[in-house]
C-alpha cells in the first residue's frame, strides 16, 4: 500500500554508510528530497521533513541509527495531527458520524466500507442513512451495499435529508444503534446551495465526527476541496479513498497536515473490505519496512473464528484437511479483503506484496474452477479426499464440467498443499515458510 514511499526511505537509508560522514548525510537528505517529491508528497512537508531529519541527525550524530531515528520521530510528528484515530465511539451511542464530499469521491462506497469496518471488526449495531435523495441511483447504489453487508438503510426517496435524518436518529435511539451514518449528496463542485443544505443536514445530525472523503486519484486538488468543506461545513477527519489506484501514495502524508485534520481511513480498493484505519504509530513502522502486526492481528482476529482456526489447524497437523475445511478456508479470506494488502502488513512481506499483485478470489479463474469441483463431489468425498478413486473423478468431471486431466491437476494440487500445510504447522513451521519465501524473492520467482 505504501510501496513507493517504503522504496524512498529505504534508499534514503541505505546511502549512510558511515558514521560521522557528512557528505553521505547530504546524499541521503537528497535522495529522501528527490523520493518524496516523485511520490507526490506536497512540497512544503517535504521540505520540512527533510530539514528536520538532517538537523536532528546531526544533532545526535551521522550514522544510520540516527537517521533511522529522526526520520521515525519525524514521519510520526507529521502524520499526528490533533483530533482522533482510528474511529472514536461517542460517550453516549449512537456515534453519528457525516460523510462529505465531493461528487464521484467515494462516499457512499466509504460509507458502506465504513458500515462493514464496524460491525466485523467492532461488533457494532449500525445503521445507514441515506441523506443523498437528488439522485435515485444513489438511493439504489445504497441499497445495494446495505443488502451485500447486511446493514440497516434507512431512506424516503419523498422526504428532505434532514426529515430522514431526524426520522432515522430517534429510530436509532430507539433500537439501540451504536452508529449511525450518514451519505450526503455529492456536489461536483462547491456549490453554495447544496453547501447550505449540507449545512442544514449537519445541524440536524448534530454529528460527532464529520469524515471528507478525499479522492487519492486527484491529488492536491482533493486537497484544496477540503478547505472550503473545512471553512463551511467543518471536518474531524479525512479518509483517503481510491488509494489503490494512486501508485505514489504520497499524498497520504501531507494530507492530515495540510487539511488540519487526521487522516483515519485508506479505502484501497472497490470492495466492502478494502479500508484500513490510518494509525499513525502504526502506518510509521510499516513505511520504514517494519509492517504492521497490529494491524494484521486485529483484521484477522476479527473474522477468523478462533474455534474454528484451530480445529482446522489440528486437522491440517494431522493430515486430515478436506474439501469441506478448504471452502470454509476461502470463505474467511475473501472476508480479509485482497492479499496484497495483507501481505503488504507483514514485515519483510512487502516486495512480495507487489510482485504478488492483486489475487481476486472472487474472480480468479482458478478458483472458480475449484467451487465448480468441489461442489460436484458427494458430502463423503468432501470430507475425505482418499475416497477419490478414478471413476469417482471422471463422475466429477463431467459433473463440474471440466477436462477430466484439470480435475486430476486440481486433486494433485490440493493434496500438495494438505501436505505443504501439514509440514508448516509442525514444530518449524514458520522457519521453514520464512526460508521457503526468501529463497522466491531471491529468484524473483514472483515477478512478472
Ligand atoms: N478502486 C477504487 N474505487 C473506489 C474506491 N472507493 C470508491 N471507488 C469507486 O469510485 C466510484 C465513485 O464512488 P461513490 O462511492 O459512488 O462516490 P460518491 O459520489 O462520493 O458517493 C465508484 O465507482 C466506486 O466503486 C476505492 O477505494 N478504490
Ligand atoms: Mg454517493
Amino acid at each position: 500500500m505504501f510501496d513507493t514511499l517504503t522504496d524512498s526511505f529505504k534508499n534514503a537509508i541505505g546511502k549512510i554508510r558511515f558514521s560521522d560522514d557528512g557528505t553521505a548525510l547530504k546524499k541521503a537528505t537528497t535522495e529522501l528530497r528527490k523520493s518524496l517529491l516523485k511520490a507526490d508528497v506536497h512540497h512544503k512537508v517535504v521540505k520540512e521533513l527533510v530539514t528536520t531529519v538532517e538537523n536532528e541527525t546531526r544533532k545526535m550524530g551521522i550514522g544510520k541509527d540516527n537517521f533511522l531515528r529522526a526520520l521515525h520521530a519525524e514521519l510520526t510528528r507529521i502524520l499526528t495531527i490533533q483530533g482522533n484515530q482510528g474511529f472514536v465511539f461517542a460517550s453516549k451511542p449512537p456515534t453519528v458520524v457525516l460523510m462529505i464530499g465531493l461528487q464521484g469521491s467515494g462516499k457512499t462506497t466509504t460509507t458502506g466500507k465504513l458500515a462493514y469496518f464496524l460491525k466485523e471488526q467492532k461488533k457494532k449495531k449500525v445503521m445507514i442513512v441515506a441523506g443523498d435523495l437528488q439522485r435515485l441511483a444513489a438511493v439504489e447504489q445504497l441499497n445495494q451495499i446495505c443488502t451485500q453487508i447486511d446493514v440497516t438503510l434507512v431512506s424516503d426517496e419523498n422526504a428532505k435529508p434532514t426529515e430522514i435524518v431526524k426520522v432515522a436518529l430517534e429510530r436509532a435511539e430507539k433500537e439501540l444503534y451504536d452508529v449511525v451514518i450518514i451519505d450526503t449528496a455529492g456536489r461536483l463542485a462547491i456549490d453554495d446551495k447544496l453547501m447550505e443544505e449540507l449545512a442544514e443536514v449537519k445541524k440536524v445530525a448534530n454529528p460527532d465526527e464529520l469524515f471528507y472523503v478525499a479522492d487519492a486519484m486527484t491529488g492536491q486538488d482533493a486537497v484544496r476541496t477540503a478547505q472550503t468543506f473545512k471553512d463551511k461545513i467543518g471536518i474531524t477527519g479525512v479518509v483517503l479513498s481510491k488509494f489503490d489506484g494512486d501508485g505514489k501514495g504520497g499524498i497520504s502524508l501531507g494530507i492530515s497536515q495540510q487539511v488540519g485534520a487526521p487522516l483515519r481511513f485508506i479505502g484501497a480498493g472497490e470492495k466492502m473490505p478494502d479500508l484500513e484505519q490510518f494509525i499513525p504509530e502504526r502506518v510509521v513502522g510499516r513505511l520504514m519496512g517494519a509492517g504492521d502486526i497490529e494491524g494484521l492481528a486485529e483484521k484477522t482476529a476479527s473474522v477468523i473464528d478462533e474455534k474454528e482456526a484451530k480445529r482446522i489447524t489440528q486437522k491440517i497437523k494431522k493430515g486430515q484437511f478436506s474439501f469441506n475445511d478448504f471452502l470454509a478456508q476461502m470463505e474467511q479470506m475473501k472476508k480479509l479483503g485482497s492479499m496484497k494488502s495483507l501481505l503488504g502488513m507483514i514485515p519483510g512481506m512487502g516486495n512480495m506484496a507487489k510482485q504478488l499483485g492483486d489475487m481476486d478470489l472472487d474472480n480468479s479463474d482458478e478458483v472458480k474452477y475449484i467451487k465448480a469441483l468441489i461442489s460436484s463431489m458427494t458430502p463423503k468425498e468432501r470430507a475425505e479426499p482418499s475416497l477419490l478413486t478414478n471413476s469417482r473423478k471422471r463422475r466429477i468431471a463431467a459433473g463440474s464440467g471440466l477436462e477430466q486431466q484439470h480435475v486430476n491437476r486440481i486433486l494433485k494440487q490440493f493434496k500438495t498443499a494438505a501436505k505443504m500445510a501439514k509440514k508448516f504447522s509442525g514444530k518449524n513451521g514458520m522457519k521453514q515458510m520464512e526460508s521457503m519465501m526468501g529463497q522466491i524473492e531471491n529468484r524473483g520467482g514472483l515477478k512478472g
